[in-house]
């Protein structure tokens, strides 16, 4: 209960904050965000390397999301700041409006030229982040990539949410449960087309899909909302148009999931179309109630937050250097393994997904 009250309080901090930078110039890279009041204040990165080891107190950590305004990154933020307290380091979240690569970019040449400590990215694009991440390298400034991962050569690692293969089968495994025994035609409303994480889990449900078990699915679409509201939203009414048979839409994004929820709501298609995905609590609660999404999973967004800022700070004072094998504690959530694996290249695995339903819903509050 304390820890919940705090992450309200922390949550709100942190809207009112992004409600401030969103009144900001949109389209130049934003301005830094104020820290939480409980945060140690932002002190302006120094204009030249220290000669020491930086004290923790002196150490900027920017947490940057695909894009803000959306409540599984600003979950994700609320874990950042806890990590941040107890390591004694200032994490600003940063983001771009859209997401977007070309902003993405924007930003993060910003935080270079700021010469900040550390960088946590979410990426929208696993290439197109590869040459900016390794500018920050070759400027002294640890990278690592979290939920969606940079390509191998610009991160020093990536914090990943879930077994790539169990995220995908999750989400097979419940729509085959929504579309009952006898099957039917499902489609996909993904986040952007270039987004590295859904893309990878799209690839993995395609796999998963030719498993004889699941050989009456048919998956008749893949769409992309762009992690916009109001895109997602029109892109779940033109598939209910298109197929008028669709039993399942599947929307691996958490604002594509409740986009399409209250589409099937609005429509009155409740028990007609099911939805199902990643979605976050709070955000699905009225859809897990009312039948248009009985089930959808996720992993916990703050914890992937904090996990991230520890590893961070673990590599920008030396406590690691990246190399697989290394081990470090996370504070609450234990001893962790720098990993090596063909897709994600050198990692560290948060833990398993969860299924989220009416009789588990009411027990998380984010
Ligand atoms: C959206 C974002 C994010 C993804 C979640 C599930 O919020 O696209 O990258 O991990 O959905």
């Amino acid at each position: 209960m304390k820890r919940r009250s705090l992450y309200l309080v922390l949550a709100s901090i942190i809207v009112l904050s992004m409600a401030l930078s969103a009144c900001a110039a949109p389209t130049a890279a934003p301005a830094p965000a104020a820290p939480p009041a409980e945060a140690p204040a932002a002190e302006a990165p120094p204009a030249e390397a220290p000669a020491e080891a930086p004290a923790p107190a002196d150490l900027t950590f920017v947490l940057v999301p695909k894009n803000l305004g959306n409540p599984y990154f600003d979950t994700a933020n609320v874990g950042a700041q806890e990590a941040a307290g107890e390591l004694g380091v200032t994490v600003l979240y940063q983001g771009s409006a859209a997401a977007d690569a070309t902003q993405q970019i924007q930003l993060i040449n910003s935080l270079i030229a700021q010469k900040v400590n550390g960088l946590a990215v979410a990426a929208n694009d696993e290439d197109a982040l590869v040459p900016t991440g390794k500018e920050a390298m070759d400027a002294g400034i640890p990278v690592v990539s979290w939920d969606s991962a940079i390509g191998k050569d610009g991160r020093v690692l990536h914090i990943n949410q879930a077994v790539l293969h169990d995220i995908g089968a999750i989400q097979i495994q419940m729509a085959s449960d929504l579309a009952g025994p006898d099957g039917g035609e499902i489609a996909v409303l993904s986040a952007t087309s270039t987004a590295p994480n859904q893309n990878a889990w799209i690839e993995v449900m395609k796999e998963v899909l030719t498993q004889p078990e699941y050989a009456n699915l048919k998956l008749v679409d893949v769409v992309y909302g762009d992690d916009d509201d109001t895109k997602s939203y029109n892109e779940a009414q033109a598939l209910f148009k298109k197929y008028p048979d669709l039993k399942v839409i599947i929307a691996p994004t958490t604002v594509g999931i409740a986009a399409a929820a209250r589409a099937v709501t609005d429509e009155n298609l409740i028990g007609k179309v099911f939805v199902t995905g990643l979605g976050t609590p709070n955000q699905m609660r009225e859809y897990v109630k009312n039948g248009a999404s009985p089930q959808f999973a996720l992993w916990n967004p703050a914890d992937l937050g904090y996990l991230a800022i520890h590893i961070l700070n673990a590599l920008a004072t030396d406590q690691i250097t990246g190399a697989v094998g290394d081990t470090f504690t996370a504070g609450r959530l234990g001893e962790y393994v720098i990993e090596e694996d063909d897709a994600l290249g050198r990692n560290v695995l948060l833990g398993p997904p969860f299924i989220y339903n009416a009789e588990n819903i009411d027990n998380f509050n984010w």
